[in-house]
């Protein structure tokens, strides 16, 4: 089952203004960050920016740790505006943002000094208050102008008793009802999608007697942990909710590698309650990208970590070709200097073209500081390295000739024959000029299970000493 926004795009929030949907996921450690999408059928997204691209709007430092940072947006239109709010984890707490088009510029923060908790949700009564609603479940009346709290949070309803982790709020009015959709169950294979409805904004609220409206919990659905969702309606009168899912693979107990996805599922109304159908399968993969790094600036779609200075990352010092100047000492470091892609399918190969007569580098799959496998190149030799944990090992090297070398990373989907086989293998080799093999590893290591966090792989290159150019980035996806 392929999601309709493949990749680490998780907690979607969605809006639609005529027939234009738009929708932002959390980006944690990486910069730019809150990708921002569009689509007119809520199937086929397109990427438009990212709303947090400047570091006035984002400050993220090695102070921040992986799967820190932004959290779970809201995104919404409201008098003539779009308004996203967001969790900086670690750094800066919730923050408002404004924008007259989604594809940027968004303003400079808004900060919320006075709300407290993940997950903030904004909606407005007819009376014009502007209710901020967050995980836990608590709600405060803000100005979202000025950042400005009213008087102390109120708790909602929590979802059901003795779930954990009650998150992800969306309060809407829908008909007579207000409605509050959160997540619960936590984030992981226990993850749940919860109603509640009452007659005003701040309940008391009335627990859909068919809760959780949404869960994989327990089944053997290919996409599991499917929560954190958000309701919308098309323009013919249809409703839909967007909503992460995960796609394990290999034995038990399953790693999931591509992190949280954005699915979709249309839904009904059976007696005022909201009735989730069965997933809206995706866009078919596509075949090949390949970026020249001739444009001036980089597409949204490429992430960095942390940070993205001119100083450090340029498609300007050699027209043609991405520069990457090092800063620390390669991907073991939270400073370094990396722009990548989120692998987005299960099937896949990079390969890209390095030239490393000033430097070091190479070409990583990474999934934080800690769990990372990269080829690299330096003068006369590529090395295969795999870091795992407190585990960091050269596991492979060959002498090159001098001058460019096309690196290439392949990761392919494992059949699980016994209950311990992991999810995928990464094969990582060189072109000299035909593909030589180098090292092949298990993908497990690079997945949620194994590394912890929010987040999953980013396929992308870096430099780990010197200054280092390449020509082009290639991603192929098979299927
Ligand atoms: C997010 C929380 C969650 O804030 O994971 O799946 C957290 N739900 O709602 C990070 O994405």
């Amino acid at each position: 089952m392929i999601p309709v926004i493949a990749g680490m795009h998780p907690d979607p929030s969605v809006c639609r203004v005529g027939d234009d949907y738009y929708l932002a996921c959390s980006s944690f450690e990486y910069f730019p960050g809150v990708p921002v999408f569009h689509s007119t059928d809520l199937v086929e997204w397109k990427q438009i920016g990212n709303a947090l691209e400047r570091p006035s709007q984002l400050r993220l430092t090695t102070g921040t740790p992986s799967s820190a940072g932004v959290y779970a947006p809201t995104l919404r239109h409201h008098d003539g505006r779009f308004w996203l709010i967001v969790t900086n984890v670690g750094a800066g707490g919730n923050a408002l943002y404004t924008a007259t088009d989604p594809a940027g510029p968004w303003s400079d923060p808004i900060p919320l000094p006075g709300v407290e908790g993940i997950d903030p949700d904004l909606a407005w009564d007819a009376d014009g208050n502007c209710w901020c609603t967050v995980a836990g479940v608590s709600q405060y009346r803000i100005n979202p102008s000025t950042g400005e709290t009213f008087g102390a949070p109120t708790r909602l309803w929590s979802g059901e008793p003795g779930a954990k982790a009650p998150e992800a709020p969306h309060l809407y009015r829908i008909g007579e009802h207000w409605y509050l959709l959160i997540a619960e169950g936590g984030t992981e294979r226990g993850h749940a999608v919860s109603v509640a409805r009452a007659s005003t904004p701040n309940g008391p609220f009335e627990p859909c007697p068919a809760n959780p409206v949404l869960t994989h919990r327990g089944t053997g659905e290919p996409v599991q942990n499917t929560g954190h969702a958000d309701l919308v309606q098309a323009p013919d009168g249809t409703w839909w909710m967007v909503f992460l899912g995960v796609r394990p693979g290999g034995g038990t107990p399953g790693w999931h590698v591509l992190g949280r996805e954005t699915f979709l599922a249309p839904v009904t109304w059976v007696e005022g309650w909201p009735v989730v159908g069965e997933i809206v399968p995706g866009p078919a993969p596509a075949v090949s990208e390949r970026d020249e790094f001739d444009a001036w600036g980089l597409d949204p779609s490429w992430i960095s970590v942390r940070d993205r200075s001119e100083k450090h990352c340029t498609t300007e010092e050699r027209p043609g070709w991405l520069t990457l100047r090092a800063r620390g000492s390669g991907m073991d470091d939270p400073a370094v200097v990396f722009a990548g892609q989120r692998q987005r399918h299960l099937s896949c190969v990079a390969r890209a073209l390095v030239d490393v007569a000033d430097g070091s580098g190479g070409l990583a799959v990474r999934l934080d500081e800690e769990h990372h496998y990269e080829i690299e190149a330096r003068s006369g030799e590529v090395r295969v390295i795999a870091r795992i944990g407190p585990l960091r090992a050269v596991v492979a090297s060959r002498p090159v000739p001098d001058g460019p070398v096309v690196l290439v990373v392949r990761v392919e989907p494992r059949t699980p024959q016994d209950a311990r086989s992991g999810p995928d293998t990464l094969s990582f080799g060189v072109e000299v000029p035909e593909f030589d093999e180098l090292a092949s590893l298990d993908g497990k290591y690079l997945s949620t299970e194994v590394a912890g966090g929010f987040t999953g792989r980013v396929i992308g290159l870096y430099a780990a000493t010197g200054t280092v150019r390449f020509d082009w980035f290639e991603y192929q996806a098979h299927g």
